[in-house]
């Protein structure tokens, strides 16, 4: 089953929204793998965001994403990482689509309120960055039938 990373970053904990995007993605059927609440270290964030060094942006992305804690996550489910993408809209919240999670609650690329992976290399690279082997559970929901085909 493919996985990918979300993190509700500082602005969505700080504007308590963790909860709002958690049961976004448990109403879309995807399947929570792990969860923790952390405060991301310097070193965390630089490999996190190595893809953007160098960029304009890049300084203010490190320091809002290190500024407050952050609600890490993996889901899973069937195009995981599609699925995710499609319910977080577009990196710039004024391009995104009315329904998703940065058109709803956000206006600035710079607090677009939460990361997903882009690619399904990237969450298996995320993943792996973020989590440890057994903060990852493996588990059947009592639904899962009426959620995944196969
Ligand atoms: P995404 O978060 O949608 O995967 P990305 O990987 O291109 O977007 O960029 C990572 C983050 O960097 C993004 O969530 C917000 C910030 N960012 C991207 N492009 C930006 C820009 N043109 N100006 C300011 N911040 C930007
Ligand atoms: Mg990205």
């Amino acid at each position: 089953m493919e996985r990918t990373l979300v993190l509700v970053k500082p602005d969505g904990v700080q504007r308590g929204l963790i909860g709002e995007v958690i049961s976004r993605f448990e109403r879309r059927g995807l399947r929570l793998v792990a969860g923790k609440f952390v405060r991301v270290s310097q070193s965390l964030a630089e490999i996190h965001y190595a893809e953007h060094n160098g960029k304009p942006f890049y300084d203010g992305l490190i320091a809002y994403i290190t500024s407050a804690p952050v609600m890490a996550m993996v889901w899973e489910g069937p195009n995981a990482v599609a699925a995710v993408r499609q319910t977080v809209g577009s990196t710039k919240p004024i391009e995104s689509a009315p329904g998703t999670i940065r058109h709803d609650f956000a206006l600035e690329v710079g607090r677009n309120l939460i990361h997903a992976s882009d690619k399904p290399e990237t969450g298996e690279r995320e993943v792996t960055l973020w989590f440890k082997v057994e903060e990852l559970v493996d588990w059947n929901r009592a639904v899962d039938a009426w959620v995944f085909e196969k």
